[in-house]
């Protein structure tokens, strides 16, 4: 099932031309009526007039979350304050929040996307989608409610936490669907097991899953744990929230719906596109939005983009698992550690929960690498030998796979907090030195 074939399918070079026509409109829209990149372009000295292709699109110059934050809180619009019905905002770590808002025509390209997203995985208006990603100024839970909608299914918008009533609510209404972080619903599928309720009397049958990194082997987990077939949504605040991309049946790739969002892969030193296939950071253009278009938006995403037709018909080109961030990256002893990697190796070992926490601090100026790990309830013991046997044997597999060894802390079954929303697996005490 597509629910767009038109655009979902459509030749590459029908594809470029789109892009093409399209993205001189945007260029268009943004010179004229948002200061911030009419200056950016006039610095480079080019004009909308420069911007005859989509392979033009070089020539324009990068935006970054900074830009974002310096023109807090509406300074990035291109269209009058009247024609914006909606805003959202992303927090991130540091600093004032981003803020992005969308015309009545932005939402609903957005609900599209998202309906696209849901299409693929197989759900249809037969179908009901418990939303258990945050409502609010986070994307994820409007972005997907109106995705559903869209589809003609029935929403259930649950929203994050208080899991119990979660797993009581999706019981007895059915859900088909689960749409949540990757880490919720491996909080989701605890709570399940504990409850007692058998599995098998939920509906349950597709999971959407995204807003964080994640890997495959956490993909086996939730789809072994909550008897699902588990599929990938990517999207970030700033190009339009989630459904920028999502998986198909063949779970094999993002397809990214590059009739609304380009993307480009660069080398994030030289800011060069890097050869096609290869790894590297994710930009986007937005060639569809009217309240604040991106142009060039650097994600810090690491991934890669793969063009070939998948198996599923669709031609829009599919995305790699994103590594992770290159500011989520570690920098320990000179080792690039991501914490996908220790989410990885913990899944291998049938010892240990998926759960996690990695500490790094500075001490006599050397970086000391912590990751506490927690054991599943079968392996605990009060035995000193088969702990230390424990500590061994994953210490192993870490230095092996990180090339750096950590300081192994195993802690007790359910001692390591849980997450409703995106986890936190990084305490950095460097940052504050
Ligand atoms: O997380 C939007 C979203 C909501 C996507 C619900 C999917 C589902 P932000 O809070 O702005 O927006 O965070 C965006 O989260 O740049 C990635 O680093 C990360 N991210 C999002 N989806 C995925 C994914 C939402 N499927 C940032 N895989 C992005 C890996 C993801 N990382």
């Amino acid at each position: 099932m597509i629910w767009n074939e038109t655009f979902e399918c459509m030749s590459r070079d029908e594809m470029r031309k789109l892009q093409s026509i399209r993205l001189k409109r945007v260029v268009e829209h943004v010179y004229h009526n948002t200061p911030f990149y009419r200056k950016k372009m006039q610095e480079m000295g080019i004009t909308p007039d420069d911007i005859q292709s989509i392979d033009d699109i070089v020539k324009l110059p990068f935006t970054v979350k900074k830009d974002l934050r310096d023109n807090y809180p509406f300074g990035l619009m291109a269209v009058p304050m009247s024609e914006i019905v909606r805003l959202h905002a992303s927090s991130g770590t540091t600093g004032k929040p981003i803020v992005v808002g969308y015309t009545r025509k932005d939402l609903s390209v957005w609900a599209e996307a998202v309906a696209r997203c849901l299409t693929a995985y197989g759900l249809t208006r037969n179908d009901s989608v418990q939303v258990s990603y945050g409502y609010g100024l986070f994307t994820g839970g409007l972005g997907a409610h109106a995705g559903v909608e869209n589809i003609g299914g029935t929403v259930i918008p649950m929203s994050s936490g208080n899991t119990q009533k979660q797993i009581q609510l999706m019981h007895d209404f059915g859900a088909k669907a689960l749409a949540c972080t990757p880490s919720y619903a491996l909080h989701i599928a605890e709570t399940i097991q504990e409850s007692g309720i058998p599995i098998e009397e939920f509906k349950l049958r597709v999971g959407v899953f995204g807003a964080e990194p994640w890997t495959e082997n956490m993909r086996k987990e939730l789809q072994e744990k909550l008897h699902i077939k588990a599929y990938d949504i990517y999207g970030l605040t700033e190009i339009c929230g989630p459904g920028v991309g999502g998986e198909c049946e063949c779970q094999n790739g993002t397809h990214l719906w590059e009739d609304n969002f380009f993307p480009e892969i660069i080398d994030p030193v030289t800011l060069k596109p890097v050869e096609p296939g290869q790894q590297g950071e994710l930009v986007f253009t937005t060639l569809t939005k009217e309240g604040m278009p991106m142009i060039r938006y650097r994600t810090r995403d690491l991934t890669h983009l793969i063009y070939d037709k998948c198996d599923c018909g669709r031609t829009a080109v599919r995305m790699g698992r994103i590594l992770g961030r290159s500011d989520d990256m570690l920098i320990i002893r000179g080792v690039n550690v991501f914490p996908s990697t220790v989410e990885s190796i913990l899944l291998e070992l049938p010892e240990f929960e998926p759960q996690y926490m990695i500490l790094v601090d500075r001490v006599n100026n050397t970086d000391t690498f912590q990751i506490q790990v927690e054991v599943r309830p079968e392996y605990y013991s009060d035995e000193m030998n088969k702990m230390i046997a424990l500590k061994k044997k994953i210490t192993n597999r870490m230095q092996s796979v990180i090339g750096l060894q950590p300081d192994i802390k195993i802690v007790e079954p359910r001692s390591i907090e849980r997450s409703i929303g995106k986890a936190k697996h990084v305490i950095d005490k460097r940052e504050f030195k």
